[in-house]
């Protein structure tokens, strides 16, 4: 699948730890733009959508919550609640984002600007989408 978990290296040293993220050397693609989601209640679920191009990187800097990955062919739930991995999510894979602790904090750094022409918010339209997508990236199913 188009996703997968990343070891970040830690800089540890007496005084604690430290993880940089630097394009190319950590970083697969340049970042153009960083957020974060946090104060998310019990029950909430964020996401609930795909991105054409867009290129992320979820990583739970505190606290934990799932992340329920899926394509039209496969679904997997990734638990973030260790700052030193990361979750890459490559285009086309529908994401949600649920069981936030209430120290959750999760800082997303990601290829492009924000631009919701990228965003696709209805699963339906989302499948045909997905389909003719991995048709032609079969390496990524
Ligand atoms: C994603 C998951 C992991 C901006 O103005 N700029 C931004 O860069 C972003 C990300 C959002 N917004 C605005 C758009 C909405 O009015 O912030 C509001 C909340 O965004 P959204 O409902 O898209 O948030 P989530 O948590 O559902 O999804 C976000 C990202 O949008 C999305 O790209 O992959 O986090």
């Amino acid at each position: 699948m188009n996703s997968r978990i990343v070891d970040l290296e830690i800089k540890t040293d007496g005084r604690g730890k430290l993880i940089p993220l630097e394009y190319p050397k950590q970083l697969s693609f340049p970042l153009q733009r960083i957020y974060y989601i946090y104060d998310v209640n019990n029950g909430i679920v964020r996401g609930r959508h795909s991105h054409r191009d867009l290129e992320q990187i979820l990583i739970a800097v505190s606290g934990s919550l799932k992340v329920r990955i899926k394509t039209p062919f496969s679904e997997e739930i990734v638990t973030l609640n260790d700052p030193s991995k990361g979750l890459y999510v490559g285009p086309m894979i529908w994401r949600e984002m649920l069981d936030f602790s209430d120290d959750a904090v999760l800082l997303v750094l990601a290829s492009h600007e924000y631009d919701e022409s990228d965003y696709i918010r209805d699963y339906e339209q989302y499948k045909n989408e997905a389909d003719s997508y991995f048709e032609s990236h079969k390496e990524q199913k």
